[in-house]
């Protein structure tokens, strides 16, 4: 007698993902794989809701790593005028309007290759300032040891946001001074220190499906999956070595940027899939299509970091256009 059949759960969150498993989604028919995301997306999520993070730059270029897609970088020349930290007054009272104009978390952003102790107690300061605000509080400060995530989780912080960025064999095209492992560990140290994870990649960069697809497998079948997955549709930021190469080679298309977002929902479902840079260059209809194949998050304002972002009366717009609300507080991951 034959076994019986095992119904699988398609929407149940698995660690066991193979890349080739991941590959044969990105290769399934367009309408196919965005109806199965879709599908997935309402198990878990309203999918007329959509969380609104906003960014701030607390410290911005100068940096001593060589990320071929960063404006921010020191090995490249971009015009960035760099500045120090901020104060934390400065950064509360920009959390505030951010509060007011409808962002549920405030993300502080440095150009840091790691945290340095003498910086923590103005960071902690900052922390503490937005959480006591009501805001959910995310921190992408560059590598952190063990003892420095504790830190942060003790002055307030919800999440941390380090990314993979691409494949483990493509990232050596883009950055080389800091390993994978080293990111690796830095989310180890974050999920350590009971954290949530804020980890994704980049787009567009010149790499091939296949690095998409390992980029997806690595986050699928990390210990945990990330709590906030950004996909990054790359800036191509002028002076940057992967900004020239794309501005010269054309942004990577569309619909393969939707099937990105697609199977970034299949293989983490639970996760907030976050529709972030490069929102900027794309039509209403994309981003609708984007939602649709399962992003439930954006990053609203003026800007991202250095970089440009619709604004929140294009954004509220789009929403209104859409039929989409601001995810209730609490509702997220
Ligand atoms: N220095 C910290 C770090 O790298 O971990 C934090 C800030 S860094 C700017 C945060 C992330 O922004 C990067 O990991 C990358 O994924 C994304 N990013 C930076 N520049 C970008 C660009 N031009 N286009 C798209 N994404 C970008
Ligand atoms: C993430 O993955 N994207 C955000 C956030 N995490 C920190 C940053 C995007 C930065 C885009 C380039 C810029 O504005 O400088
Ligand atoms: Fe520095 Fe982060 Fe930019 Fe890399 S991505 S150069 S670590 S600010």
């Amino acid at each position: 007698m034959n076994a019986p059949v095992q119904f699988v759960d398609p929407a149940l969150p698995r660690h066991d993902w193979r890349k080739d498993e991941i590959e044969a989604l990105f290769e399934l028919p367009f309408m196919e794989l965005v109806f199965q995301a879709a599908q997935v997306h309402r198990r878990w999520f309203d999918p007329s809701e959509l969380q609104l993070s906003q960014l701030l730059s607390v410290k911005t270029g100068g940096c001593a790593e060589n990320c071929g897609y960063c404006s921010q970088s020191a090995s490249f020349k971009t015009g960035l005028q760099a500045s120090k930290l901020m104060d934390a007054d400065t950064v509360i009272a920009a959390a505030k309007a951010a509060q007011a104009g409808g962002a549920q978390r405030f993300c502080m952003g440095a150009a840091w290759r790691d945290l340095k102790d003498r910086d923590l107690p103005k960071v902690a300061a900052m922390i503490g300032g937005v959480k006591a605000l009501g805001l959910e509080t995310c921190a992408t400060l560059g590598m952190l040891t063990a003892d420095q995530a504790v830190a942060l989780k003790d002055a307030g912080l919800d999440y941390y946001n380090h990314n993979l960025d691409t494949s483990p064999e493509y990232y050596g095209e883009v950055v080389t001074t800091r390993t994978y492992q080293d990111r690796l560990d830095t989310l180890a140290h974050v999920r350590d220190a009971g954290m949530s994870t804020c980890c994704g990649g980049i787009v567009g960069m010149g790499e091939t499906r296949s690095d998409r697809a390992g980029l997806l497998h690595q986050l699928a079948t990390l210990p945990a999956h990330p709590d906030s997955l950004p996909v990054n549709a790359l800036v191509p930021v002028g002076g940057t070595p992967l900004g020239d190469r794309i501005k010269v080679e054309g942004e990577l298309d569309g619909i393969e940027f939707v099937r990105t977002i697609a199977v970034a929902r299949l293989v983490c479902p639970k996760s907030m899939v976050r529709l972030s840079a490069g929102r900027e260059g794309m039509s209403k209809e994309l981003q609708a299509l984007c939602f649709l194949a399962g992003a439930n998050s954006i990053f609203v304002g003026g800007k991202l970091l250095t970089t440009p972002l619709p604004g929140m009366d294009e954004d509220t717009l789009m929403l209104a256009d859409l039929g989409m609300r601001p995810m209730t507080m609490g509702a997220q991951a």
